[in-house]
């Protein structure tokens, strides 16, 4: 909780809205993107470009729980790979290791981020290479909160600091 004063009079910002600004913040211009679901809100959904014959491809998310009981992102499935799986990514020395998990916990009041820490969501044996501009469509299914169609847009790496992006 944070107090701000402003000319005498006092304005209390709550944790909620103070999360949901940084979360905006940190979607830049590409909040359009939104999925609010139950409890659940589905935020700047995206995938990045594959160079000509890549057989994997990578897809990001954050998920915040605006519920008062922890869900579980428990399945994503999409018709633009041949399977999809969860990862995490972790650092053993100087190794990247990516490792599959059969969920993620998305605990009460909290944003997950995919993309930082590690987590993504692994397209493998993709259809045909991730252009940009196309859109991946994914299955986002969370085991108290059902299941959610989003579609996340394949943009560069760049893309999250470009205030002119829209879609
Ligand atoms: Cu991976």
């Amino acid at each position: 909780m944070r107090i701000k004063r402003i000319r005498g009079a006092t304005v209390v910002l709550s944790t909620r809205l103070l999360a949901a600004l940084a979360l905006a913040l940190a979607a830049g211009a590409a909040l359009a993107h939104d999925y609010t679901f139950g409890d659940l809100r589905i935020a700047h959904p995206y995938a990045r470009p594959t160079p000509p014959g890549a057989r994997t491809g990578g897809a990001y998310f954050a998920v915040r729980n605006n519920g008062t009981q922890a869900d579980r992102l428990v399945r994503v499935a999409s018709p633009a790979a041949q399977s999809v799986e969860l990862h995490s990514m972790t650092m053993d020395g100087n190794l990247m290791k990516m490792r599959a998990v059969p969920a993620l916990d998305i605990p009460a009041g909290v944003t997950v981020t995919l993309g930082s820490g590690g987590y993504h969501v692994m397209l493998v044996n993709l259809a045909h290479p991730l252009t940009v501009g196309s859109n991946v469509p994914l299955t986002l299914t969370f085991e108290r909160g059902g299941s959610i169609d989003v579609s996340a847009p394949v943009e560069a790496p760049n893309a999250g600091a470009d205030i002119a992006h829209r879609n």
